[in-house]
């Protein structure tokens, strides 16, 4: 008896909670130690393999700038005392294990990212800390792995144009909170904003202009920019996806190249392509090669949303009826699925992966190569028929993953589902707090999560800030913290010790706790 109650009082004193340790996403397991190590501006990060030198570079500058601490970086390990170590533990993509003890800091993967991540969590327990000549951190031990392998952000930059240094400091943000997938949406009805070489107007004519104002001067990367962004994302363990909307959402292209639209309905002009003639599909395979071959990611998102509205064009167009007269299509989804499939055949056929929003699960795409982004809350009927049909799926529904919008009840500049908005708390407890009665969550297929940033409303890169921070750390912990670990009050907690330093960065932030504060 005297015995049991000894052993499970060490065992309280040996595991420290691991909400009193202020990482996000939250660790798997935080075990407490005994001393503390001190970093100073001669400590010397070393590693293992030539693979880690940007890791260990990254990780340098990031301390830098925000501690002051000037560390060393070496290409061999013998004589750090900082260690980044390439192991054979545990096989999970990103699952680390980072120790610090009195002498010495090992942080330690199996993998390029969980190193990456580990030296991440490190970052932010020194970046927790008062600044000085020399920072000591507690001894302990981290075990730590993500739940989903997709923990993605997706950008909207048709609507408006941000450009490279905005995109980077989020991939920056993103690295940070170890999120992994930047879906870049490229393409959409107010510009085109990716460098075609075979079709210059695409965005000479279609990347002029914005959401806000139609006439303002082409804004697009060239092929060069989109390299360096790719780069940049690598070195933080992000991949970049692109997408390509279509057949809707094409109104840029079609202003560009009017030969390959498919007709207006009102209050969409030419919204979508023209499904019935094959230089269409010439046109649009030519741009998803071209595409893929930039692309290392090897995925390619065809968007396939909200078609719908474009539909009524092609009943309406004379020869789009007769097409599908001719091949003895019942009806307009049938073409819309006619079209999706070509052009998913384009993208296969150059190795990629086809991404897709929910619309496109009537598709028949080869399960193992289909990933599909379920966006429609409303329709959990189509989450269904994406796992049913045995392609990967991305959770991504409006509610809570949309980050058009607002986040408190007093904010006016953004979107609402019947009343209903995005707290950074329903971000947080996503997806059980909103889907707990959902089956289908249960299943493998289910890859991940993402947020999706829509900008028709977000005109600045303040707004974006404002609309971005801090739910951005709820969906860290959406991404990777186990459901068993999850307690809000925990999270606020540790939120409200962090939120500062978003002012140290500049961010322009909405703070839950300080709202009259903005
Ligand atoms: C629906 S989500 C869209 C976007 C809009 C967004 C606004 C999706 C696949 N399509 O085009 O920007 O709603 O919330």
């Amino acid at each position: 008896m005297k015995i049991k109650f000894v052993l499970v009082f060490l065992l309280f004193c040996g595991s420290v909670k691991a909400q009193n340790v202020n990482i996000i996403p939250q660790p798997k397991l935080v075990t407490a130690g005994t001393g503390q190590f001190t970093f100073n501006n001669h400590s010397s990060v070393g590693v293992n393999d030539a693979s880690l030198l940007p890791v260990a570079r990254y990780f340098q500058k990031q301390v830098n700038q925000s501690t002051g601490l000037t560390l060393n970086v070496d290409n061999k390990d013998a004589g750090s005392t900082i260690h980044l170590l390439l192991t054979n533990g545990d096989p999970t993509p990103g699952a680390y294990s980072l120790k610090i003890s009195p002498e010495e800091i090992t942080v330690s993967s199996s993998n390029r990212d969980g190193v990456f991540y580990g030296a991440m969590s490190l970052l932010q327990l020194l970046r927790d800390q008062p600044r000085g000549e020399t920072i000591s951190l507690q001894a302990l031990a981290i075990n730590d792995v993500p739940r989903y392998q997709w923990r993605g952000l997706m950008l909207d930059e048709s609507r408006h144009f941000f450009g490279m240094e905005k995109v980077k400091q989020i991939l920056d943000w993103m690295a940070y909170y170890k999120l992994n997938k930047f879906h870049w949406h490229l393409t959409d009805a107010q510009g085109w904003r990716l460098e075609i070489k075979k079709y210059p107007k695409l965005t000479l004519v279609g990347g002029r202009g914005n959401h806000t104002d139609s006439t303002a001067d082409p804004q697009y990367y060239t092929q060069p920019q989109i390299k360096e962004i790719i780069a940049y994302a690598a070195d933080r363990s992000i991949t970049v996806i692109p997408e390509i909307d279509m057949p809707g959402h094409a109104t840029a292209a079609n202003k560009a190249y009017p030969q390959f639209s498919g007709g207006s309905v009102e209050g969409y002009e030419n919204f979508t392509f023209n499904p019935s003639i094959d230089s269409t599909y010439q046109f649009l395979g030519d741009i998803i090669k071209e595409t893929t071959a930039l692309f290392p990611s090897k995925m390619m998102h065809l968007g396939g949303d909200e078609v719908a509205l474009g539909v009524k064009a092609w009943s309406l167009n004379p020869s789009i009826a007769g097409f599908m007269q001719k091949n003895n299509f019942a009806d307009v989804g049938e073409l819309e699925r006619y079209f999706f499939k070509r052009v998913a055949d384009t993208a296969l056929s150059t190795g990629a992966k086809v991404l897709a929003w929910d619309e496109a699960t009537g598709t028949n795409l080869p399960a193992d190569k289909a990933i599909i982004f379920w966006w429609r809350q409303n329709l959990p009927g189509q989450l269904h028929l994406a796992i049913q049909k045995g392609y990967q799926v991305v959770l991504c529904p409006r509610l809570p993953m949309y980050f058009d919008f607002v986040q408190d009840a007093d904010h006016i500049s953004g979107r609402r589902w019947k009343g209903v908005y995005n707290t950074v708390g329903s971000v947080y407890g996503f997806p059980e707090k909103s889907m707990q009665n959902n089956e289908d969550l249960q299943s493998k297929q289910i890859i991940g999560v993402q947020a999706n940033i829509w900008t028709e409303m977000i005109g600045s890169e303040k707004r974006l800030d404002f609309m971005l921070f801090p739910r951005i750390a709820g969906l860290a912990e959406a991404g990777w913290t186990a459901p068993e670990l999850k307690d809000e009050e925990a999270f606020d907690n540790r939120l409200k010790a962090s939120i500062k330093i978003y002012d140290a960065a500049n961010i322009y932030y909405f703070n839950p706790f300080d709202k009259f504060f903005h």
